[in-house]
């Protein structure tokens, strides 16, 4: 009874639009989706800062190179108010860290494809980074209120990275035809698995309907995905660049664009861990764990020696 009378008032506080704080009654299955998909973000974040890190010293000017550091560290920024995020729901950070660390976590499929050429980091910006902030805009709207104030800093970051990465490609766009043809061709390898970051559409989003009914979510994966489209392609044409799609056209009637089904097959075959750069992504991050353990203890001392100090 006490049960049924906290969800009827849980759920009309999120209906009003109030956000949901951590010290607030709320059922278990919304903590437990909403660590899951806080954590599997914070995850992309961290995990994502390993395809450019490797770009770090290969990127074609000092201009770049320091573009990238700026870049990479606001993804590590982006990780830590997320795990923070996540660690107000009563989950420490170590477990979901262990999880990533041990394989059992996921993160966004599109880290597991490589970067093969310079393009490739224009790709990065302009199209994850595109398709991470028009589904981060969205979950400024999230009703937990932790999640909801983390996005509106990354969104403005988010911003930032998708120009940037816009920038590179309109650069090799205005460059030599062997430039511009580098950027063709990495926009055809990211086009698909970027349209693919924002997961499965009808039944195959096992979670939509709930979270939606939570605001965890506040729009389908469908409907960002469109939004996306709608607002990538003019892009592209602006540069001269063809979006691999034969069956991309604009549909008048409904206001967007039409495009061709996309192969889950190689959704799903990614998140269950078998993309080209599933297992290197998590040996890297495991790696770079282990070898800043060192960072961790000094900095656990020197908290402990001030607090000695103040007591
Ligand atoms: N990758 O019921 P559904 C970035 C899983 S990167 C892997 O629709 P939900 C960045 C899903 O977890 C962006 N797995 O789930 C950019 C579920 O499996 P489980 C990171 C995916 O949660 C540059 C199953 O498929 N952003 O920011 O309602 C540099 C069924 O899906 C994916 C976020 O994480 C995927 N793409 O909706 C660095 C945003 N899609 O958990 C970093 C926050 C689906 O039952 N997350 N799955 O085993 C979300 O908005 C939602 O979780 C999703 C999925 C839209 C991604």
């Amino acid at each position: 009874m006490e049960d049924i009378k906290n969800l009827e008032h849980f759920q009309a506080k999120i209906d009003r639009g109030d956000k949901i704080e951590p010290n607030d009654w709320m059922p278990d299955a919304y903590r437990k989706s909403l660590v899951r998909m806080m954590s599997q973000h914070a995850h992309s974040e961290i995990v994502g800062m390993l395809p450019e890190g490797n770009w770090l010293t290969r990127a074609p000017s000092l201009r770049r190179k320091m573009i990238a550091m700026a870049k990479i560290q606001d993804e590590a920024g982006h990780g830590l108010y997320l795990y923070s995020a996540a660690e107000t729901l009563g989950t420490p950070r170590e477990e979901l860290l262990h999880a990533l660390h041990t394989g059992k976590a996921k993160y966004s499929s599109i880290f597991n494809y490589p970067t093969l050429t310079w393009a490739d980091m224009g790709m990065v910006g302009w199209l994850v980074d595109g398709a991470a902030m028009v589904n981060q805009v969205s979950l400024i709207g999230t009703s937990y209120g932790p999640y909801s104030r983390a996005m509106v800093r990354i969104c403005k970051e988010e911003a930032f990275h998708n120009r940037q990465g816009y920038e590179i490609v309109a650069t090799l766009c205005d460059g030599t035809p062997e430039q511009k043809e580098m950027a063709q061709e990495a926009l055809n390898r990211w086009w698909w698995p970027s349209l693919m970051m924002f997961g499965p559409k009808g039944e195959a989003s096992v979670h939509s309907e709930q979270s939606l009914k939570w605001k965890i979510k506040t729009e389908d994966n469908e409907s960002l995905r469109q939004s996306f489209i709608d607002m990538t392609v003019p892009q592209a044409e602006a540069r001269g660049l063809k979006i691999p799609d034969d069956n991309l056209k604009w549909n008048e009637e409904e206001n967007r664009y039409e495009y061709s089904e996309i192969q889950w097959d190689e959704f799903f075959n990614v998140i269950k861990g078998n993309g080209v750069m599933n297992s290197k992504r998590v040996a890297a991050r495991k790696d770079a764990h282990d070898n800043g353990a060192w960072v961790r203890d000094a900095a656990e001392a020197y908290a402990k020696k001030q607090a000695q100090k103040v007591a």
